[in-house]
């Protein structure tokens, strides 16, 4: 039996930066693509950095890195890594990104890009002086490789909704709603720069902009922290389990996120990010209606994609529920037959797939890093129109 990838296939050595939630993801992932789909490159997974020398140690034999280096510094320096795949929280982006794209190391970066705007044009601004060298930059938008949402930005590319009227998007969780759940990183602002809006809100502006192909021209916000001090729990950073000290500390991020956005085509959208939610675990609803039809989504029944078409006979219209599992729908021919079903992971399987296919054939890879600024913009002028009373806020055409 042949291997597969074939090992005359050339390689492309990764370092990953980090090793959480996010870090075991992007393994899995780096694991698995070349086992499923064809590539140009062959994925190495060469090297895992991280801050604790047993601890990284640890992770890269459990998530199957070749070896550990303490301190991303010097795994950016390494001569045998071409790319660097940040999986750390956003106050270390901008510095990883950048150092890793100035040694030539192509990257991809978790999201949201940064924590701030500053940082997203600095990091946008060192993607493009890499990409002059052929050095790509990718930022970790993973929702967009989920096949029904290919699907739903196909169909409205296609025209089948007509013209984009009201776009309706929650990002809904619940893994802090006890007030007792323990401070994690992703409560710090110095750490993780807002709370369940540029976690969480950060991907359902990137979906509905992917979606509909429109951008947000202006917004008007309203944010809240409803529980201000939580318990310490060191070293906690995943999303469930309990606070383990009696020392409390401060939340200083948004609990949860409204705002109110208009695309660039005039349509007109509803935004809701929240980890207050209860009962909703990782539920991305969207729902999207234009002059002929309407979408909805749920991640939760995430490889189903709704569909209604205002076109049909009014006495047998309804939504249609599409199982997106047909060889026809987008990624899916690589892995099960109709009707098993793909899972969160896949939607990363899919980020590296194409990576690697645009890093060979020298395509800049989408999202771009100027794609995470815009979104950036976004969720800043989402915190700044909250702060300010909740005014309306243009936001810069870009
Ligand atoms: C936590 O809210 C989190 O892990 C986010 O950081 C991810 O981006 C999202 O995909 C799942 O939830």
């Amino acid at each position: 039996m042949p291997d597969h990838p074939s090992p005359t296939t050339p390689e492309l050595a990764v370092g990953l930066v980090g090793y959480a939630f996010m870090g075991a993801v992007h393994s899995h992932a780096w694991r698995t693509a070349p086992r499923f789909f064809d590539l140009p490159l062959r994925p190495r997974m060469r090297a895992v950095a991280g801050r604790d020398a047993a601890a990284v140690a640890q992770a890269a034999s459990k998530l199957g890195w070749e070896e550990s280096v303490v301190g991303w510094q010097d795994l950016v320096a390494r001569d045998d890594v071409d790319l660097v795949d940040v999986c750390t929280p956003g106050n270390t982006h901008a510095e990883i990104a950048i150092a890793a794209l100035e040694a030539g190391k192509h990257v991809l970066c978790e999201k949201p890009l940064a924590n701030t705007v500053a940082e997203a044009e600095a990091m946008t601004a060192a993607a493009e002086k890499a990409a002059a060298n052929g050095v790509l930059a990718m930022v970790g938008f993973t929702y967009r490789r989920v096949p029904a949402i290919q699907l739903a930005r196909q169909l409205v590319a296609d025209g089948r909704l007509g013209e984009i009227r009201q776009v309706r998007a929650r990002y809904l969780q619940d893994w802090i709603s006890d007030p007792e759940a323990p401070l994690s990183w992703r409560l710090d602002a110095s750490l993780a720069g807002s709370g369940a809006l540029g976690d969480i809100g950060a991907h359902i502006i990137d979906l509905t902009q992917f979606i509909t192909g429109e951008r947000l021209t202006g917004v008007v916000g309203l944010t809240e922290t409803f529980v201000k001090e939580r318990p310490v729990a060191e070293g906690f950073s995943g999303l469930s389990g309990t606070g383990s000290s009696t020392e409390r500390g401060p939340v200083t991020v948004d609990d949860a996120a409204l705002f109110l956005g208009r695309f660039s085509s005039g349509a007109i959208g509803t935004f809701e990010a929240t980890r207050f939610a209860w009962g909703r675990k990782n539920a991305i609803q969207l729902e999207i209606n234009g002059s002929k039809g309407s979408l909805a989504f749920d991640f939760e029944d995430m490889n189903v994609l709704q569909y209604f078409d205002a076109e049909e006979d009014a006495v047998t219209a309804g939504f249609r529920r599409i199982l997106v599992t047909e060889p026809q729908h987008p990624y899916v021919e690589a892995w099960w037959p109709a009707g098993h079903g793909l899972g969160y992971e896949h939607a990363f399987t899919h980020q590296v797939v194409d990576l690697v296919r645009d890093i060979a054939s020298g395509t800049q890879p989408t999202p771009s890093f100027a794609d995470g600024l815009q979104v950036q913009r976004v969720l800043d002028a989402v915190l700044r129109s909250s702060a300010a009373g909740s005014t309306w806020l243009d936001l810069p055409a870009s």
